[in-house]
C-alpha cells in the first residue's frame, strides 16, 4: 500500500456553522482545501483505526470528486471499512441510519443542503458521530482547531474506486463496500409506519405529488411512494439527482418551490403535496390549495404520535428550536409532557434524543425528526402525514383546522433577507441588542412588549452552553425573534421569525403574513431593517 504524507498549509476559514462546513465551490476547489478539512476531522478524533466510516452525498457538483479524495484519505488513515452509497448518493437521514445500523464510527456527508448547487454553487461537508447525529459543537470546535495547525495529510496512490456497482473490494487493509443508497432506509420506514394502510389510500384513489427538486430524495421517493406504496407513476417529480439540481433551488418553501406550490393551488391539484430539500432532511407539506406551516406540522405529528405503534408508550417529550412558533407546546401541555426550546441546528437535539427526554423535534425551517434517527428526516415526516391521513381519513386542511379548533391557531412566518453586507448587518444586530431592555413596556401598532432578551442556551443533558443565539422580543400576543443564518457561504442572511396567537375562530382562515403584519411593521421600526440593509422586503417569505 503506497501511503503518502502530503505537505500542506492551513486555511484560516474552515469554521463549522449551523450544519458543518459550507463554502462556495471555488473555495472548496482550492489546492488541498477539502483534503485539509477531512484530515482535520480525523486528527480531532481517536480510536477509529479498523473501524467503519459511512460516506455519501446529495449528488451535487463536486460530489464524486470529493468522495474519491475522502476514500483515499480514509484508507490512508487506516479505517477498516468504508460504506459508500451507490454512485456516491446518500441522503442525510439515510446516512445517519446506516451509521447506527452498521455500528460505524461515524460518517461524512457531502451536502450544502438547501444552498444552490452547480459549478458556481455551494459545497458542504458534515461529520456525523456514531449515534448518527451531527457532530456536537465540542467536536466541531476541535475540527476547526485542527484545520489551523494542519501541516500534512495522509492519502494513498490508487485509482479511483468504481461506485456504480454494489459490492465489496479490498484495498490494503480497508474493505470498500458500495451499498444500495435506498433499501436499508426504506426497510426502516416500513418498520415505523403502516405501509399497508397507506397503500390502501392510494388504491382507493388518493392522489399525491412529490417534488424532489432534482436533489437527493428522487430515488428514495420513487422507491418508497411509487414502488412500495403503489402511488401512481409520475407521482415523484424532478426525481433524478443532478449536479446543479437542474437550476432549481433545493429549499422547499413558498419562495424557492413556488412552481410546486402553484401546482398544488390549481383546481385539479392532487390531495397531498410534498417536497424535500437538497439532502433530504427537510420537507414541505401541502394539501389541495393549502399550505402547512412547519410549526403546525410538528404539532399535528405530536398530536398523532401515540397512534403510530412504533411510538406507543414512548412519547417522552418534544423539542423545538426557539425560533419555531409554539403550536406544539399546547399539544404537549395537554398531555402534561415536557417541551424544550433549543438553538437553531439539529446538533442541539441529539443529547435530548439520546437521553430519552424527547421523542420528537422540529424546526421552523421545515425540519422534523424523532428518536428513529439523530437527524431531521423529510421522507419520514411525509410518511408520518400519510399515515395520519390513512388513520383518520381526513384531508390536510381538515387536520389543520382540527388542531386550531382544539388549541387555537398560532400564525407564523419566517422571513429571510439574503445576500446582505456583513458589516451593516452586524451593526443592526448590535444596535438591537443595545436597545432590548428599553423596549419592554413599549407599544407598537397596538401590541405591547412584555419581555425581551438574548437567547442563551444551556444543554440540560451535557451542560454545554451556546450563547447569543438570537434576540427575543415578546409581545402580549405574539413574538419577533431575529438571528443571523449560519449556513450561508458569503455575505450575511438575516432571519426574522414571527408568531402570533388567536383563539378567535373567524380568524383561523386568515393568511399568516397578513395576520402578522403589525409585528412585521414593528420589527422594521424597532430594527431599522431597511436603513441598515437597504432592502425594502425579505426575499424569502414563508
Ligand atoms: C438553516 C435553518 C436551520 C437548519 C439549518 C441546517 O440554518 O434555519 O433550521 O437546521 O439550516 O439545515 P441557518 O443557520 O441558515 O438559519 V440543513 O437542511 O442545511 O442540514
Ligand atoms: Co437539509
Amino acid at each position: 500500500m503506497d501511503i503518502q504524507s502530503i505537505k500542506t498549509t492551513p486555511y484560516t476559514d474552515q469554521t463549522c456553522g449551523t450544519s458543518g462546513l459550507r463554502k462556495k465551490i471555488s473555495v472548496v476547489k482550492q489546492e488541498n482545501y477539502l483534503e485539509n478539512f477531512v484530515q482535520a476531522i480525523f486528527n480531532s478524533l481517536e480510536g477509529f483505526e479498523g473501524k467503519t466510516l459511512v460516506i455519501g452525498g446529495d449528488g451535487r457538483y463536486f460530489n464524486n470528486t470529493a468522495i474519491q479524495k475522502i476514500i483515499k484519505i480514509a484508507i490512508a488513515n487506516q479505517f477498516g471499512r468504508l460504506i459508500i452509497g451507490q454512485n456516491g448518493i446518500l441522503s442525510t437521514p439515510a446516512a445517519s441510519h446506516l451509521i447506527v445500523k452498521r455500528g460505524a464510527f461515524g460518517g461524512i456527508i457531502l451536502s450544502a443542503s438547501h444552498n444552490p448547487g452547480g459549478p458556481n454553487g455551494d459545497f458542504g461537508i458534515k461529520f456525523d458521530t456514531a449515534d448518527g447525529a451531527p457532530a456536537p459543537q465540542s467536536i466541531s470546535d476541535k475540527i476547526t482547531e485542527q484545520t489551523k495547525i494542519i501541516d500534512h495529510y495522509w492519502t494513498v496512490n490508487i485509482n479511483d474506486i468504481k461506485l456504480s456497482e454494489i459490492g465489496e473490494q479490498v484495498i490494503g487493509s480497508t474493505v470498500i463496500e458500495v451499498v444500495d443508497s435506498v433499501r436499508d432506509y426504506a426497510s426502516y420506514m416500513q418498520e415505523i409506519f403502516d405501509f399497508e394502510a397507506i397503500s390502501n389510500l392510494f388504491k382507493n384513489g388518493f392522489k399525491m405529488s412529490y417534488d424532489a427538486l432534482n436533489a437527493v430524495t428522487g430515488p428514495y421517493a420513487s422507491y418508497i411512494f411509487e414502488t412500495l406504496l403503489g402511488a401512481e407513476e409520475g407521482t415523484v417529480l424532478n426525481k433524478t439527482p443532478l449536479p446543479d439540481f437542474g437550476g432549481l433551488h433545493p429549499e422547499p418553501n413558498l419562495t424557492y418551490a413556488k412552481h410546486f406550490v402553484d401546482k398544488m393551488y390549481q383546481d385539479d391539484a392532487p390531495d397531498f403535496g410534498a417536497a424535500s430539500d437538497g439532502d433530504g432532511d427537510r420537507y414541505m407539506i401541502l394539501g389541495k390549495k393549502f399550505f402547512v406551516a412547519p410549526s403546525d406540522s410538528l404539532a399535528i405529528i405530536a398530536e398523532y404520535m401515540e397512534q403510530i405503534p412504533f411510538y406507543k408508550g414512548k412519547f417522552y417529550g418534544v423539542a423545538r428550536s426557539m425560533p419555531t412558533a409554539p403550536a406544539v407546546d399546547k399539544v404537549m401541555c395537554k398531555r402534561n409532557l415536557p417541551i424544550y426550546a433549543t438553538p437553531t441546528g439539529w446538533k442541539f437535539f441529539s443529547s435530548l434524543l439520546n437521553a430519552n427526554k424527547i421523542s420528537l423535534c422540529g424546526e421552523e425551517s421545515f425540519g422534523t425528526g424523532s428518536f428513529h434517527l439523530c437527524e431531521k428526516d423529510g421522507i419520514w415526516a411525509i410518511l408520518f402525514w400519510l399515515n395520519i391521513i390513512a388513520i383518520t381519513g381526513k384531508s390536510v386542511e381538515e387536520l389543520n383546522f382540527d388542531l386550531w379548533h382544539q388549541y387555537g391557531r398560532v400564525f407564523t412566518s419566517t422571513q429571510s433577507y439574503e445576500g446582505l453586507e456583513v458589516e451593516p448587518t452586524n451593526q443592526m444586530m448590535n444596535a438591537l441588542k443595545e436597545k432590548l431592555n428599553s423596549l419592554v413596556g413599549q407599544t407598537f401598532f397596538g401590541h405591547k412588549i412584555i419581555e425581551t432578551g438574548i437567547f442563551n442556551y444551556i444543554d440540560p443533558i451535557t451542560g454545554d452552553t451556546a450563547n447569543n443565539q438570537g434576540y427575543i422580543i415578546q409581545f402580549e400576543d405574539g413574538r419577533i425573534f431575529s438571528r443571523l443564518s449560519g449556513t450561508g457561504s458569503s455575505g450575511a442572511t438575516l432571519r426574522m421569525y414571527y408568531y402570533a396567537e388567536t383563539n378567535e375562530q373567524d380568524k383561523f382562515s386568515m393568511d399568516a403574513v397578513e395576520a402578522l403584519s403589525d409585528f412585521i411593521m414593528a420589527a422594521n421600526e424597532i430594527m431599522g431593517i431597511k436603513d441598515y440593509t437597504g432592502k425594502d422586503a425579505p426575499n424569502v417569505v414563508t
